[in-house]
């Protein structure tokens, strides 16, 4: 793994973040803290993982990315406005009234957008009934799902695991966004995981892979090279995160969703801007 490459995917992390903040910001309020938790695995799976066309976004051979916890749809419309399936600033009208670009991800909506999400839980089930489909068809590619920790109190989750396993989709890649927070609490107070979401996933039948800092780009990215090399079965990554990740009052807080006026938007934007330019200027 070349310093140049987990450089390169810091910076796009970091960018991702600042986006992120300016998508949010042109509503005012949104899921600030669930969309920065992943920025770093958008970065890898957007940065270097995935193979896509953004002049294609239907292109049979492409590698898939379900948002599963669709609430963080901002997060994904930056790393696409990034990577050039649009121009950055389109995405900067998050759910206004006939906007592309509605607050959770919506496939009829936004380019590069591969399932509709929002609903927790159908997600991951739409993810394995893609995963099943392209390998029917013998396509050589794979389908990549990014769940919530809340989101694993979903039934639903635990029915397309078992489906999973069942028909072995190892083209299928998924990823736990293990903040240890959801909408009204800790995951343990709202809905504790007993032993565990990975030894859950493991007693599903999935190969799983426990990432330390899945806020770490290198982490991140070894845990999915590690992924591709297992046949027979799906893979659950669990990336322990932090809520909020790279931006103070998100970080601090932990907060779900997050209201503020335009004057903090400011500062926030600025901020992002600040580490965007110290990251690059440290990294160049
Ligand atoms: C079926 C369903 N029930 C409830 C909600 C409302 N809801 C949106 S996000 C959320 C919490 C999700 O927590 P988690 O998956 O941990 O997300 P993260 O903390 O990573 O943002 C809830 C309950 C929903 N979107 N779908």
């Amino acid at each position: 793994m070349k310093n140049e490459t987990l450089n390169r995917l810091k910076l796009l992390a970091s960018e991702i973040r600042l986006e992120t903040m300016k998508i949010i910001a042109s509503k005012g309020n949104g899921h600030v803290g669930g969309s920065l938790s992943i920025a770093d695995v958008l970065a890898v799976l957007y940065g270097e993982v995935m193979r896509y066309k953004p002049e294609d976004p239907d292109w049979k051979e492409r590698d898939w990315l379900v948002l599963s916890k669709g609430h963080a749809g901002p997060a994904m419309y930056a790393a696409l406005g990034i990577v050039g399936y649009y121009q950055k600033e389109d995405a900067y009208h998050l759910n206004e009234a006939g906007s592309d670009f509605p607050s959770h991800t919506d496939h009829s909506k936004t380019k590069g957008v591969d399932l509709t999400t929002g609903s927790l839980g159908q997600g991951i089930s739409q993810a394995v009934g893609a995963a099943l489909g392209n390998k029917m068809q013998c396509i050589d590619s794979h389908v990549f799902v990014i769940c919530g920790d809340g989101e694993c109190d979903e039934g639903q989750v635990w029915e397309a695991a078992q489906f999973a396993a069942h028909y072995h989709l190892d083209n299928l890649i998924g990823f736990v966004d293990n903040n240890g927070r959801q909408l009204d609490g800790t995951v343990e107070e709202v809905m504790s995981h007993g032993k565990g979401i990975g030894a859950k996933f493991d007693a599903f039948g999935w190969e799983v892979i426990d990432v330390k800092d899945g806020n770490d780009v290198k982490e991140i990215l070894e845990a999915i090279h590690r992924a591709y090399e297992i046949k027979d079965k799906p893979t659950m990554i669990i990336l322990n995160t932090v809520k909020g990740k790279g931006i103070d009052f998100a970080e601090t807080s932990g907060e779900h969703s997050s209201t503020l006026n335009a004057e903090q938007w400011e500062e926030v934007i600025a901020e992002a801007e600040r580490k965007y330019e110290a990251l690059k200027e440290e990294l160049s």
